[in-house]
């Protein structure tokens, strides 16, 4: 053979080998990937499916899973390197100084959060970065549905409402936004009128819809979904402030499954010094104890997630900041139009996610803030709000009735004669168990006596039961006379 030809062969040899050996490019590599899922190349991508690194490694950190799923960085840095180095009032989350005269009932009195404070924050603040570690290296899909974002509000302040719209803007991608709604349920505050639009007018992807007559924040949202454009509808309250990278985690698992529905963590923001914190406890899902309030409980350690940045299912939503497939929404059928101003309206949307096929899930990598207001400062028309919401069985405490979050204070007696005073509901019985009587009369078990009461005193005692005495009748609405008798009659 001819010294050229052999070179030729010597060197065709060597690039079949490199072809089947070399590392990620040869023909190894693919059967590798197959056989060893847990090789080191392989690592995982979001939703713990496997990204190929350097094989189909492709621009600046895109990559392809197993799913064939583009996938990519959605970090913006530069927002991130403006955000880092700002400082002044509340920048980077921090705690504003209160003075006292800062600290005065006025400052709360339109928004139940001080508005004192809000309005001395900057619009565009910084926020500290306190997703899991893990958060910073996912990678979400490449071609992701766009949002619209529907913020009902009802005489919202001027500075909390715009941080929300600020915040959305100055940390979501531009292509990941279609429109942001503002849906305003008739409020009467002047700067929400004219003065709102004007400032909206540089905000090209911001609408303003009104309703005609007080209608409640569910109706109010229903409104703004129902204009809303967007593949996705992302609800948020409107005193909120949305982190870094928040709405990329929220869209990719819409993409994956459009029957999710999906919430970021929420996060508090101080309705005093508006300091920017995590929740007591970020391993915890949603629940409602027996009279349907809201509230968060461990998860239980078998089902954590190794990964705690990972996805996780939950029963029930807080209520106010989530994202949903705008069909998927309307093919639950929306919420019920009659619920009325406020709450409840978590539970119906959960319900029918979950038996509808769909599933709710939080989203760890995904922060949002959220003032949690020191009172509700907005008047309820007609009173209770949660009519209509179902409560569960026997009530044996008497509960003071304010249905929004208030502590939960109940009638409580110690003895034969002595004055009926509050105390923080144990759901224990004894002192604060109570009996409903079809003679009108409120039975104290533990003590053998009624309630009894002195009009001119004005005040409340317990008394031996005398069901002739005026003043140890009560006026019960809406019970059941037969449930009432049969647990009577069995607890007596
Ligand atoms: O009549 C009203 N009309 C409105 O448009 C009353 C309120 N609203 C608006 C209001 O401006 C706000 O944007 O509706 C939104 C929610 O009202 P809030 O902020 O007074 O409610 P909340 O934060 O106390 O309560 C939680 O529960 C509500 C009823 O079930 C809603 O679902 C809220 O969205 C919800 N908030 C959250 O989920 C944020 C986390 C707090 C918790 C729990
Ligand atoms: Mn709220």
């Amino acid at each position: 053979m001819r010294r050229k030809e052999k070179r030729l062969l010597q060197f065709a040899g060597l690039l079949i080998a490199a072809l089947l050996f070399l590392p990620n490019v040869g023909l190894w590599s693919l059967y590798r990937d197959r056989v060893f899922d847990n090789s080191p190349d392989t690592v995982d991508g979001p939703g713990g499916i496997p990204v190929i690194q350097g094989l189909n490694r492709m621009g600046k950190d895109a990559q392809v899973g197993r799913d064939g799923v583009r996938r990519k960085d959605w970090h913006d840095y530069d927002a991130i390197k403006r955000d880092a180095s700002r400082s002044g009032n509340g920048e980077q989350g921090k705690a504003f100084p209160l003075s006292e005269a800062d600290r005065v009932d006025q400052a709360y009195r339109e928004n139940g959060f001080n508005i004192y404070v809000s309005d001395r924050i900057s619009l565009n603040r910084s926020l500290p970065d306190i997703r899991h570690a893990n958060c910073k290296q996912k990678l979400y899909g490449e071609k992701l549905p766009n949002t619209s974002i529907i913020i009902p509000f009802h005489n919202e302040g001027w500075s909390s409402l715009l941080r929300t719209v600020h915040s959305v803007l100055n940390r979501s991608p531009p292509q990941l936004i279609a429109e942001v709604i503002l849906v305003d349920d008739f409020s009467d505050k002047e700067h929400l009128k004219v003065a709102l639009e004007e400032y909206m007018v540089r905000m090209p992807k911001v609408r303003i819809l009104r309703t005609k007559k007080r209608e409640g924040l569910i109706r109010t949202r229903l409104l703004g979904a129902a204009a809303a454009k967007g593949e996705v509808i992302t609800f948020l309250d409107s005193h909120c402030e949305a982190n870094v990278n928040w709405l990329p985690p929220l869209l990719d698992r819409i993409a994956q499954n459009r029957k999710s529905i999906v919430c970021p963590m929420i996060d508090v923001i101080d309705h005093d010094n508006f300091g920017y914190e995590t929740q007591a406890g970020d391993a915890m899902r949603g629940a409602f104890d027996w009279e349907m309030y809201y509230k968060r409980i461990p998860i239980p350690s078998e089902l954590q997630k190794e990964d705690p940045s990972e996805p996780f299912e939950s029963p029930v939503m807080a209520g106010g900041l989530f994202a949903v497939d705008r069909k998927w929404f309307w093919e639950l059928g929306g919420y019920d139009t009659g619920l009325e101003i406020w709450g409840g309206e978590q539970y119906e949307i959960s319900f029918k996610v979950w038996m509808c096929g769909g599933r709710m899930e939080d989203i760890p990598c995904s922060r949002v803030g959220h003032i949690y207001r020191k009172y509700v400062p907005y008047k309820v028309p007609g009173g209770v709000s949660l009519a209509r919401v179902f409560t569960f069985g026997w009530r044996e405490d008497i509960r003071v009735g304010d249905p929004m979050h208030t502590k939960k204070v109940c009638f409580d007696a110690i003895s034969h004669n002595s004055p009926v005073t509050l105390y923080d509901c144990h759901g224990m019985k004894g002192n604060q168990l109570w009996r409903y009587r079809k003679d009108k009369s409120l039975y104290h078990p533990v003590s053998n006596s009624c309630i009894d009461s002195s009009p001119t005193e004005r005040r409340i005692f317990m008394n031996t039961c005398d069901p002739g005495s005026p003043s140890q009748q009560w006026l019960f609405e809406r019970t059941n006379a037969t449930v009432l008798e049969r647990f009577n009659r069995g607890n007596n």
